[in-house]
C-alpha cells in the first residue's frame, strides 16, 4: 500500500503527538499560522489548523508581531509570533460546541481592565460557569522584542464545574490581546518567552494598527 506523505504527517505530528495529561484532554490554541489581521474564524474548526471544533466570531482576528513582519504592536508573546485580539468588543466570542470541562486559561496583555466569561451554552448563552478578571498591565516591567508597546503577558485561569461551550471575551477593542488559549486547564499551556534586549520603545496607540501615522 502506498503511503501518502500528508497522511503520514497527519498521524505523526497531528493530534496524536499531543502528550497525554491526566484524564482530560488539554487543548492549546497558539494562533500560529492563522495569518496577519486575518479572522480566526474556523481555523480551529477544519479551516487550516488542527480541527478542535472551535469556532471564533468574525470580530476576533489573529495578528503577527511587527518584528516578525506583521502589524502587531506587542512583544514577549508566549508563543511567537501570532496572537488573537478583536476590533468589536461586543462580538468577540468563541464557541466550543462539543464542550470542555475542568478549566479555562490563557495569557493576556491589556491596557484596560476587562472580564472574560465562560458559559455552558453557545454564543454566551446559558449559565455563567466562571469569570476571569484582567488588569491593565500591558507595559508593566517589560520592554519590546525589540518593538511593541503591549509587552507584558500574564497567565490567568479559572476552574469550573460543568461543561463549557462558549467564551465571551471582554476588554476594549484593539486594547486587549490573548495567546495560548487553553481548554481543560486553569493554567495556560505554554511558558512565556523571556523578554529580550530592548533597543528602543515606541508609544504606539493600539495593539493591531502600529503602522498608522505617528503623532
Ligand atoms: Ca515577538
Ligand atoms: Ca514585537
Ligand atoms: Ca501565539
Amino acid at each position: 500500500m502506498v503511503r501518502k506523505i500528508l497522511g503520514t504527517l497527519g498521524l505523526g505530528v497531528g493530534l496524536m503527538a499531543a502528550p497525554m495529561v491526566a484524564s482530560a484532554a488539554i487543548i492549546v490554541l497558539d494562533f500560529e499560522g492563522v495569518g496577519n489581521s486575518v479572522p480566526v474564524g474556523n481555523f480551529y474548526n477544519g479551516g487550516g489548523g488542527p480541527n478542535y471544533g472551535v469556532e471564533f466570531s468574525p470580530a476576533t482576528l489573529a495578528i503577527v508581531d511587527s518584528d516578525a513582519g506583521g502589524g502587531g504592536n506587542f512583544a514577549n508573546e508566549p508563543s511567537p509570533d501570532t496572537i488573537m485580539f478583536f476590533l468589536d468588543a461586543n462580538n468577540a466570542i468563541l464557541n466550543f460546541a462539543a464542550g470542555f470541562d475542568t478549566g479555562f486559561s490563557f495569557f493576556y496583555t491589556s491596557s484596560t481592565a476587562a472580564s472574560v466569561n465562560v458559559y455552558d451554552g453557545v454564543n454566551g448563552s446559558g449559565n455563567l460557569l466562571g469569570t476571569l478578571n484582567l488588569n491593565a498591565q500591558h507595559t508593566s516591567g517589560c520592554t519590546g522584542d525589540p518593538n511593541g508597546t503591549f509587552c507584558n503577558w500574564t497567565p490567568v485561569g479559572v476552574n469550573f464545574a460543568g461543561i463549557a461551550k462558549s467564551i465571551d471575551f471582554g476588554g476594549t477593542a484593539n486594547q486587549t490581546g490573548f495567546d495560548d488559549i487553553t481548554f481543560g486547564s486553569a493554567e495556560p499551556g505554554r511558558t512565556p518567552v523571556p523578554a529580550t534586549l530592548a533597543l528602543f520603545g515606541l508609544g504606539l496607540a493600539g495593539l493591531g494598527w502600529s503602522r498608522r501615522k505617528k503623532a
